[in-house]
């Protein structure tokens, strides 16, 4: 039987000056896998961002046919806003995925998750990356941001009652029919995504699991820790405002 297929989401904003070693990684390691489709959908920067991500982007793309056509949103919808507009294009594979582009997570930790949901009977189970295991020497983070993590996962478990502890991690997969069927739900597109998302998703029945991975910051982040904490905590508290009134 061929592999399962997945379509794997690199959302970008402003980031020429991080993703081209990563990206060469992950197209290597995945035509190797074979199955995998990558597209970077870029959300809205500036022209002279676009023209070095497309030098970055179109070469690569000739010589990996399995890295698609990057896509230039007009403007800037936010992280979730990217993930989405990349998922609602894919052809009908059998996972969406997300990665975040700046290489925190390796190209072999990817391939390796790629490897393990493979594994899955049916029906398939949502896999959420996690950098929960904090004694883990394969966790390496900012002691701040490791704090507002932290602090925002046990937000979110308490909140809205789902066992999850790392929301937030940039590494992602879901089944593409568990995700068709709440995409009309889904409403916000700033970076607490991912909890409507896991919301959604445990609301509508699908599984889900949390699989540690090695995780090494790489510096020059945007996620601002004051001011997006406060929007995210927000978000949070509107999610569970819409199911509560559901
Ligand atoms: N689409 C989109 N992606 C964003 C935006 N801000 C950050 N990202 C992406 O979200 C991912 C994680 O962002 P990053 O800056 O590494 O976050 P941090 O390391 O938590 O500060 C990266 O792939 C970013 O390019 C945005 O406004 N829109
Ligand atoms: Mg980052």
């Amino acid at each position: 039987m061929p592999p399962a297929t997945v379509h794997l989401v690199i959302p970008c904003y402003q980031e020429s000056g991080r993703i081209e070693p990563f990206l060469k990684e992950l197209c290597a390691v995945t035509r190797e896998l074979g199955g995998v489709t990558i597209q970077v959908v870029e959300d809205g920067s500036d022209a002279a961002e676009i023209a070095r991500m497309r030098d970055i982007i179109v070469p690569l793309c000739r010589q990996n046919e399995h890295l698609l056509p990057p896509v230039f949103l007009p403007q800037n919808l936010g992280k979730g806003g990217a993930v989405y507009a990349g998922w609602d294009q894919a052809r009908p594979v059998d996972w969406l995925a997300f990665v975040d582009a700046d290489g925190s997570c390796s190209a072999t930790e990817v391939a390796n998750l790629i490897r393990r949901v493979r594994l899955q009977p049916a029906p398939l189970t949502a896999v959420f990356a996690s950098r929960w295991d904090q004694t883990s020497s394969k966790v390496q983070r900012q002691w701040k941001r490791r704090l507002m993590g932290r602090i925002f996962g046990t937000l979110v478990a308490t909140l809205l009652r789902i066992p999850i502890h790392d929301s937030q991690c940039g590494l992602k997969f879901v089944p593409r029919t568990a995700y068709q069927r709440i995409a009309p739900t889904l409403r916000i597109h700033g970076f607490a995504f991912d909890v409507e998302l896991l919301a959604a998703l445990h609301d509508s029945g699908c599984e889900f699991e949390e699989t540690s991975i090695a995780w090494h910051e790489t510096p020059g982040g945007h996620v601002h820790l004051i001011r997006d904490s406060f929007r995210m905590a927000r978000d949070v508290l509107a999610i569970r405002r819409r199911r509560v009134n559901r």
